[in-house]
């Protein structure tokens, strides 16, 4: 490290007091040679120094540059580059944490463990090849169909969280819907820890839905307030009554919030898991009820909705792997498939090589996940989101 006059290379103007620190490669972020220069900060100056850096010959970095190269020069996998970008826009602890973990390579490491085993299971096959005569040889069938089954399940169990750990980036959409007047917005704004929405004692107040983004039990929530359910004959409320509908049907979990029982026609129109909520239980006196008033059960209501919308996170805990991205779901799909591909291939009773070709695609599919050899148009995607400067 050390202190340097920063001077335009046109003009000969000094333009900073800098600190310089240089570290070179590999031993640096991007694996190449870096050096970092740090100004006093404010908005002429650093403006100034870019300035002075592009006059000398530099440009600026496009959004994940560095991130990606080094990705290309192998000081970290695209997984962990993914991770990068996760850490910076966690907007709940959860989010963070799983961040972390994948950068800390623990979903990589469970992707090449699994690698290794299909490719153990392709030597098992292998042997069948180069000593076929020996029908049940060292290698029996029941062998490479247990080896099987340990792979199949492991690649099953990480594609099972993906519905929620794609949830821990966008946040759980969770609408709060029921009858006029039965406290949802109360509700809402008890959960978002603010007044955000607008409450009254007149039936109808909600016409709109609202949206909000909300940290329940460390898990990231996109919460919707809705118009009450009801027939109405105001055309304002009515077409909230239909936005309403929209966002059930989009829902990750619905909260009902009545005073009374849930309508069996509204049971059967809902798909995502319902949490029904008896409001206002300090006026009911309903044990099991919530109260915006009293407090009453709103602890138990927040447990209760992050079990639901992230139940198998929770049972996981922070040291099992999980994917969080469509990337990470495609590419688990098509190994699953391949994997299933090369057994009804052995079942089918067709020959071991041909059978194998479909472990080599399974394989592929998991090199694709981590990064090995990633097409351009891949990358431009994953550092699209990236902001400038990592
Ligand atoms: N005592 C008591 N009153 C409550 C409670 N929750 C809501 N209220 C009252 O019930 C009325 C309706 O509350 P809102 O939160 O506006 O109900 P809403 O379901 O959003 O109503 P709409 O938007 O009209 O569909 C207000 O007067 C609230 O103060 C509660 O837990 N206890
Ligand atoms: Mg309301």
């Amino acid at each position: 490290m050390s202190r340097a006059r920063l001077v335009h290379p046109g003009t000969a103007e000094p333009v900073d007091d800098v600190l310089a620190v240089s570290f070179p490669a590999p031993h640096s972020y991007t694996g190449e040679n870096v050096v970092e220069i740090s100004t006093h900060g404010g908005l002429v100056v650093p403006a100034a120094a870019v300035a002075a850096l592009v006059a000398a010959g530099a440009r600026p970095a496009e959004p994940g540059e560095f991130t990606r190269r080094a990705v290309a020069n192998g000081k970290m996998d695209l997984l962990q580059a993914e991770a990068t970008a996760d850490l910076i826009d966690a907007t709940s602890p959860a989010h963070r944490r799983r961040a972390l973990h994948q950068l800390e390579r623990g979903l990589s490491a469970r992707l090449e463990a699994l690698r290794g085993a299909i490719l153990d299971l392709e030597g098992l096959i292998a042997y069948d090849i180069d000593f076929p005569e020996e029908d049940d040889g060292p290698v029996s069938g029941e062998r490479v169909r247990g080896a099987w089954d340990v792979v199949r399940n492991s690649v099953a169990n990480l594609l099972a969280t993906a519905p929620e750990g794609e949830r821990l980036r966008e946040g759980a959409l969770l609408v709060i819907a029921g009858p006029p007047n039965a406290g949802k917005s109360s509700l809402f704004n008890a959960l978002l820890g603010r007044e955000r929405a607008i409450v009254t004692e007149i039936p109808g107040t909600t016409r709109d839905a609202i949206e909000a983004h909300a940290v329940i039990e460390g898990f990231p929530f996109r919460l919707i307030d809705t118009a009450g359910l009801r027939e109405s004959s105001d055309v304002v409320e009515r077409l909230g009554i239909e936005v309403s509908r929209k966002y059930l049907e989009a829902a990750d979990l619905v909260m009902y919030c009545t005073e009374r029982d849930v309508p069996q026609e509204f049971l059967s129109t809902v798909r995502a898991p319902l949490v029904v909520v008896h409001t206002k239980a300090d006026v009911t006196k309903r044990a099991d009820g919530v109260s915006v008033v009293t407090g009453q059960g709103q602890a138990e209501l927040r447990r209760r909705l992050a079990e639901v919308a992230f139940g198998r996170l929770l049972a996981l805990g922070d040291v099992e792997p999980v994917v969080t991205r469509a990337r990470h779901r495609t590419a688990l799909e098509r190994a699953l498939q391949e994997l299933d591909g090369f057994r009804e291939a052995r079942d089918a009773g067709v020959d071991v090589a041909a059978a194998a070709t479909h472990l080599r695609a399974a394989v592929g599919a998991l090199d694709d996940l981590i990064g090995a050899v990633t097409p351009d148009d891949v990358l431009d995607r994953v550092f699209r989101t990236f902001c400038v400067g990592k």
